[in-house]
């Protein structure tokens, strides 16, 4: 078997070893740590099978079995395995290892950020640690004993409790921790550095005190504060709505600045990407706040959901993130308005999860396939997973769904278990079969729905036919039908009544009597099946449901359908008039007394990725175009109103409460369609000059990339200067500068990527330039040279060896090429071949080009 083999999951065999305890013991150095693994190995059966172990980038010191050395004779060793044959059933095995934490840029295993060591396991990091058994069924009691400089390194941490701790002699010490918990070592975590501590405590429902800690680069302890607040409200909400309680006495969350993901749930440790765990007025956006207590509650939530209870193998992933991601959305709308953060789950499906289903990645929430695991932490797994929780939820109802998640714990608790389990225990607790819909689990693809209304004005019966359709992909030719929950309103001057129907079937129709006119239709209330509809409503049909539907989401919906009407007929018809119906109706919401937060929801344009999985290989450019006619006609028509909302909201102090986050989004959607038109430019520096927020700050500057002028240049040097020594504030400078709406672009792109503070090591960094210029500044992205394209390939090409998963993050766009006009496939398509033909391609990308240029 070649190292880029792919699993399969119909291969999995439970392991033939189990390993009930491990001793580890580091001695900290920049590029010779030394790890010392003392493990209690078992038998689990009589195959006399070969112990086989992973490990990856390794040194290998030596090996022992019950204390005696093996030479070299009595074991195999190949670049990812260590083979040892056995004779006995029970053992202990001592295995030394010698690693290189500052060579390691792939940040995964153990590496340093800034001046502390820290780890990243999940998936399969822990075997660039030490040779294991690195899979999840395999569960052990860890106790870790990390040695280094009392000077440097005051502080070590690992999972569980600390049991002991000294000091050694030449300047060193040492500090022992135990997990209690069985668990397997993708939640392993070390960190070893000198931090400020923000220390508080919680207790428990039943009584029980458990610390609580935050550790953060000194200087920046005023900025953990939200961090711990909301780290308390999701003990809160996690005990209240699911009984659910913390099980160790302390938690701790270290924030590091060199990360590839946004956190880890490690047991009793979690490591963070410092991104989600700083922030104050100055430096953090409103939506930073609202994502750093999202991911705080998240991987809480991830301590029973993921941890209590972990994943069989890979292939389940989505049992612990699809379920925890539903969590910490329910959490989030409990916290904040529930309709805007709906809208905002179904915005990020819409836009990036669809085409991801469209694409040559797409999978299955249980992927069958895996070349590289890290490449399955997708909005397919996390996203549609948590959509196919969410529709559990509504199946069931949320009694039921809760005896269901009590009956998955009393099953599972300290197991490693499929999704099939998880379904079961929903099944069994409510009563209510799940057999179809276990077949979300197994079918790639977003369902597209058609829907047909029929009226008998003699009978007075309305009926509604819907239609599924679930498209045949190269590696899934034949899908059958999903069950999926549909709600509905149906609205006449009478009343309005809900209902929620269940489809099954390939074609079903409801029939509703006693209508004296042909009700409005509101479908899929609340987004409730992660599926696109064809469903074509008059212009008076969706204003009506705009201003009528009780569900917000339909509200809003109605209101992108109407939107989405007119910029898809302007890409094809350049002539085309717009009507007053849109003015009108965007006249009526801005007058209206809803949260304003809503309100921004309402008048922010559908987003060119939304639009882009409309249109059949479209031209980029064309779509932008007619979605700047769109917003122009808007901030014509809507002057007066966009202008007396923004003026009201304007000026204010800033305060952190829900109103004022809501009026802050509410002004600046009105100031960004206000600054279409230049006589308002003038409010951008105006609203910069007297900021004292980030949220409003960024808001002016991001409006000030649009017009691209020399009041562009004077801000951005102003801003940094301000903010050149904070790191997290200067990534979003680098933003900011990518999205710049000019030609002028690619030499600032050129000129950045030389900037002192520039770095390809550090994925914030990267990401903050190279991703949010494919991403968020798609007129250049796309421009018709290709010169865009060639841009990201070769920042590619350097994180191919520098950082393989942030590569193969950054790819995305590249592989999705099918979606635009076949002359900018052919551009893109010599960027991917080019790519392939690296002589040292990462298997995370490899896995990804196979897939699209075998497509
Ligand atoms: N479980 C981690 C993600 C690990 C990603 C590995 N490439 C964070 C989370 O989902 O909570
Ligand atoms: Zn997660």
């Amino acid at each position: 078997m070649t190292d880029n083999a792919a699993r399969i999951l119909a291969d999995y065999q439970a392991s033939d070893f189990s390993i009930s305890t491990i001793n580890l013991t580091f001695e900290l150095s920049d590029t010779a740590t030394i790890v010392t693994n003392e493990m209690s190995v078992s038998s689990t059966n009589n195959n006399h099978a070969d112990l086989v172990l992973n490990g990856e980038h390794l040194t290998l010191v030596s090996v022992s079995i019950d204390g005696v050395a093996l030479n070299k004779e009595h074991y195999e060793l190949t670049e990812t395995l260590l083979t040892i044959p056995v004779s006995k059933s029970d053992f202990s095995l001592t295995i030394v290892t010698e690693i290189n934490p500052v060579e390691n840029t792939a940040l995964e295993g153990l590496f340093k950020s800034g001046g502390a060591f820290c780890t990243q396991c999940e998936a399969e990091g822990f075997r660039r640690i030490s040779y294991y058994l690195d899979r999840p069924d395999v569960m052990a009691k860890f106790t870790t004993k990390i040695i280094a400089d009392k000077v440097k390194y005051p502080y070590l941490l690992s999972n569980g409790n600390k049991i002991a701790q000294g000091d050694l002699p030449n300047g060193m010490h040492f500090v022992t921790w135990q997990d209690p918990f069985l668990k397997p070592c993708y939640l392993f975590a070390l960190v070893a550095g000198d931090f400020d501590v923000l220390s508080d405590s919680y207790k428990t429902v039943s009584g029980r005190d458990v610390a609580l800690e935050i550790f953060v680069d000194r200087g920046n302890l005023f900025k953990a504060h939200h961090a711990m607040a909301s780290l308390k409200k999701s003990m809160q909400w996690d005990e209240e709505t699911f009984g659910l309680e913390y099980d160790l006495d302390i938690y701790m969350i270290v924030a590091v600045d060199f990360f590839n993901m946004g956190a880890m749930e490690n047991k009793g440790l979690n490591v963070f990407n410092s991104k989600f765990v700083l922030a104050d007025q100055k430096t953090a956006t409103d939506t930073d706040y609202f994502n750093v207590e999202a991911v705080i509650a998240h991987e809480y939530f991830h301590n029973w959901t993921g941890n209590r209870v972990t994943c069989r193998d890979w292939f389940q992933l989505s049992l612990k993130e699809g379920l925890t991601v539903f969590r910490d959305q329910q959490f989030s709308a409990d916290m904040h308005s529930a309709a805007v953060t709906r809208i905002q789950n179904v915005r990020v499906l819409r836009a990036h999860q669809f085409a991801e289903d469209a694409g040559p990645m797409a999978h299955p929430i249980r992927p069958e396939k895996v070349v590289e695991m890290n490449n399955f932490y997708t909005l397919t797994v996390y996203e549609k997973g948590a959509e196919v929780i969410r529709m559990i939820h509504t199946l069931l109802g949320k009694d039921n769904f809760r005896k269901g998640m009590d009956l998955y714990f009393e099953r599972f608790d300290g197991m490693a278990v499929t999704c099939d389990d998880f379904v079961d225990a929903m099944a069994d607790a409510s009563g209510i079969n799940l057999q179809q819909f276990k077949r979300w689990y197994s079918q790639s693809g977003t369902p597209e729905l058609t829907v047909i209304e029929a009226y008998d004005e003699i009978k007075q019966v309305f009926s509604l036919t819907v239609k599924q359709v679930n498209a045949p992909s190269k590696v899934q030719p034949v899908k059958g039908n999903l069950h999926l929950p549909i709600k509905i309103e149906l609205i006449t001057d009478n009343g309005k009544a809900q209902h929620c129907l269940a489809l099954t079937e390939s074609e079903q129709t409801w029939q509703f009597k006693g209508y004296n006119a042909k009700p409005i239709v509101a479908f899929l209330s609340g987004f409730s099946a992660p599926v696109k509809v064809n469903f074509p409503q008059s212009n008076h049909e969706l204003a009506t449901l705009m201003v009528d539907a009780s569900d917000a989401f339909n509200r809003w919906d109605a209101g992108q359908s109407l939107l989405t009407g007119y910029i898809l007929t302007l890409v094809k018809e350049s002539e085309f008039d717009l009507t007053e119906t849109l003015i009108a109706a965007f006249a009526k919401i801005l007058a209206s007394d809803i949260d304003p937060a809503l309100k921004a929801e309402q008048l922010t344009l559908p987003s060119f990725d939304e639009l882009i999985d409309k249109l059949d290989q479209a031209d980029p450019i064309a779509l932008l175009d007619a979605i700047q006619k769109v917003r122009l006609f808007l901030a014509k028509g809507l002057t007066k109103e966009l202008s007396l909302s923004y003026q009201k909201f304007q000026g204010q102090d800033y305060k952190n409460d829900g109103q004022s986050i809501a009026e802050r989004a509410l002004k600046n959607v009105c100031l960004s369609y206000l600054t279409s038109l230049p006589e308002y430019h003038e409010l951008i520096s105006k609203q910069y000059e007297s900021s004292d927020n980030m949220t409003d700050t960024l808001a002016a500057l991001v409006g000030a990339a649009k017009i691209a002028n020399n009041v562009t240049d004077q801000l951005m040097t102003d801003f940094e200067q301000q903010w050149y020594e904070t790191p997290l504030v200067m990534d979003k400078w680098f933003s900011i500068q990518a999205g710049l709406d000019s030609e002028k672009v690619f030499s600032h792109l050129e000129s950045l990527l030389t900037h002192p503070l520039f770095t390809l090591k550090n994925p914030n960094r990267a990401r903050s330039l190279i991703g949010a210029f494919a991403q968020q500044n798609p007129r250049y992205f796309h421009c018709e040279s290709g010169k865009g394209y060639q841009f990201l390939a070769q920042q590619i090409k350097q994180l191919n060896d520098i950082n393989p998963q942030v590569a193969s993050r950054l790819i995305t766009p590249l592989i999705q090429f099918e979606r635009f006009d076949s002359q900018r496939q052919k551009i893109i398509k010599e960027q991917l071949l080019e790519l392939a033909a690296l002589p040292n391609l990462s298997k995370d990308l490899q896995e990804k080009l196979d897939a699209t240029l075998n497509h």
